[in-house]
């Protein structure tokens, strides 16, 4: 199998019952205003980038107006204004911009995945759904391993969902488990015995780039350790 194939397959997954349900409500009767008249998507989001990435970046899961519109991680969201801005200045990016599909966006190198792949009610999966999810991370992380070098983790979540994959794919983890904080680092072994990094930054949410808790200049900086 190769990463269109997973794409493939992960755009119709139907595992998880209340995802389901909500990604086809709001993609039907509960649009927001603004995108009224556009299709969306409606589907788990698939991964964006690179097929033989050296860069993983793991998100916690799509927004429901962003990529459960759009069908493209990150994208027509703030969040994802903010990770493509970052990706285009660290050279990962063809744009600054992602907007979707057609627009000329590219990654080389990188990867965006995400650990949840269906939008959820109020942005929070829950523990069962995350464990669902895991296994298309799984495959993600085990389809990259050849040419990858780092993961970098937006967020707690997407932190621990790594770290759990890695266990899962037999990866050696340090013991205690690493803790998750904006530049945290730790380094796992893959069961080729290839040093992979993690790298830690909080998420590009709106909660942390308005508050200011990220700033560019943050995330610049953990991009930049890549
Ligand atoms: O059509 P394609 O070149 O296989 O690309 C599919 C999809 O993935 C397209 O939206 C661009 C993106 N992509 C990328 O971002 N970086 C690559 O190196 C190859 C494809
Ligand atoms: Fe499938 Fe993941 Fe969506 Fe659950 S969250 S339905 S496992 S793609």
């Amino acid at each position: 199998p190769d990463v269109e194939e997973l794409d493939a397959r992960v755009s119709v997954c139907r595992a998880c019952p209340r995802l389901v349900r909500w990604r086809e409500e709001v993609a039907t009767g509960g649009k927001r205003a603004s995108f009224a008249d556009q299709p969306y998507w409606g589907r788990p989001g698939p991964g964006f980038g690179d097929p033989h990435p050296q860069v993983l970046v793991v998100g916690l899961a799509p927004a429901a107006n962003g990529t459960n519109r759009t069908g493209r991680m990150f994208t027509g969201d703030r969040s994802g204004d903010w990770i493509y801005a970052a990706l285009h200045r660290a050279g990962f990016a063809a744009e600054p911009h992602s907007v979707a599909s057609g627009d000329g966006q590219r990654l080389s190198g990188a990867r965006i995945v995400a650990a949840v792949r269906c939008a959820p009610p109020a942005n929070r999966p829950t523990p069962l759904e995350r464990d669902t999810c895991g296994a298309w991370l799984d495959r993600d992380v085990a389809l990259a391993e050849p040419t990858l070098r780092s993961v970098l983790a937006l967020g707690a979540i997407a932190w621990t969902a790594t770290l759990q994959c890695a266990r899962r794919l037999g990866w050696a983890v340090p013991r205690p488990a690493p803790r998750f904080g904006h530049g945290a680092e730790t380094t796992l072994v893959s069961s080729n015995g290839k040093a992979i990094r993690l790298l830690g930054s909080y998420h590009v949410s709106q909660q942390n780039t308005f508050t200011g808790k990220l700033t560019e200049a943050m995330l610049d900086a953990v991009l930049s350790r890549l």
